[in-house]
C-alpha cells in the first residue's frame, strides 16, 4: 500500500495541542489513492449510478444508511494508520469506528450560503448514543462552496462548560429547554464556522462536542462524505454516561 506518511502513524506533541485547543484536527492527504479508489467504486456500485452519468444520479439519497464496506476490514473507520492514531489518543478504550457516509449533491436551485448553525452529534433517531471522537475524509476533492464539512472551532470547551453546568441533560434533553438552539452551543466563538475543504482523503477529526453541520454542494461533483464515529468501552454505563468530567480529556489517553 502507498501509504502517505511513515509508520507508526501517530500525531507529534503539537498536532495533539492543537486538537485539545481547537477541537478538531486536520491531517492533509492521510489516505492512500488505492483505498480511495476501492471507496469511490463500492459508493457507487451501491448507489447503482456512476459519476459521469449524472443523470443516473440518486439525488434524494443523503445518508447511504444500509451501505456496508466490502469487505468490512475496508472501511474507514478500520483504516490501519487511522486506528492507530485513535489508539494513541484513546489508548484500548475508544471502540466502534462505524459511520454512515453522506452524500451533498450537486444543487442549482439555491444559492450557497455559510450554515447559520450546527449540531453536535449523538442524539440522532436511534437515541443517545455517546461517543468521543469522530472522523471524516472525502471520496472526492472538496472545494469551498462544494459541499464540505463545516464545523466551529473550539466550540467543544462551549458544550462541555454546558453540560458542567447542566450534567443531566447531556442525554439530549437541552434540545426540550424552553428558549435552547444550537447556536448556544456555537458560542460566540470570534472565529466562527468553517468549511473543511479538502483533497481526497485528507481527514478531519472533531471531538464529539464540536458543533458542525453539512452544508450545500454548489460544485459539479458531488460530495462523498465518509464518516466514523468512535465511544468509549464504558459508554454503556449509565453512571459513566452522564460524568461530565471537569478534565474533558479525563477519559482519553492524551
Ligand atoms: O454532511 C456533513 O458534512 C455533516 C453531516 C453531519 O453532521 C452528521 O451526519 O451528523
Ligand atoms: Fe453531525
Amino acid at each position: 500500500m502507498d501509504l502517505p506518511h511513515p509508520p507508526p502513524y501517530r500525531l507529534t506533541a503539537e498536532q495533539i495541542v492543537f486538537f485539545k485547543t481547537n477541537g478538531y484536527l486536520i491531517l492533509e492527504r492521510f489516505i492512500d489513492k488505492d483505498t480511495l479508489i476501492n471507496w469511490r467504486e463500492q459508493l457507487w456500485t451501491k448507489l447503482g449510478s456512476r459519476l459521469e452519468t449524472p443523470e443516473t444520479w440518486p439525488r434524494d439519497q443523503y445518508a447511504i444508511n444500509d451501505f456496508r464496506y466490502d469487505p468490512p476490514e475496508s472501511a474507514f473507520g478500520r483504516y490501519p494508520p487511522l486506528l492507530s492514531i485513535i489508539e494513541q489518543l484513546g489508548g484500548d478504550a475508544f471502540v466502534g469506528g462505524t459511520g454512515t457516509p453522506i452524500v451533498s449533491w450537486p444543487r442549482t436551485d439555491i444559492a450557497w450560503e455559510m450554515p447559520e448553525s450546527g449540531h453536535i452529534d449523538a442524539y440522532g433517531p436511534g437515541g443517545w448514543s455517546p461517543f468521543m471522537i469522530g472522523a471524516t475524509t472525502y471520496a472526492y476533492d472538496v472545494e469551498p462552496g462544494g459541499g464540505g464539512f463545516v464545523y466551529w472551532p473550539s466550540t467543544h470547551h462551549v458544550a462541555h462548560r454546558y453540560f458542567m453546568d447542566h450534567p443531566t441533560q447531556v442525554d439530549g434533553s437541552f434540545r426540550d429547554i424552553e428558549g435552547w438552539n444550537w447556536k448556544m452551543f456555537a458560542g460566540d466563538v470570534s472565529e466562527g464556522p468553517k468549511e473543511f475543504t479538502a483533497a481526497a482523503g485528507s481527514v478531519v477529526l472533531w471531538h464529539a462536542y464540536l458543533t458542525h453541520t453539512g452544508s450545500i454542494n454548489m460544485r459539479a461533483t458531488p460530495r462523498f462524505g465518509l464518516f466514523a464515529r468512535w465511544s468509549h468501552r464504558r459508554c454503556g454505563e449509565t453512571e459513566f454516561r452522564y460524568e461530565i468530567p471537569e478534565d474533558l480529556w479525563k477519559y482519553w489517553a492524551v
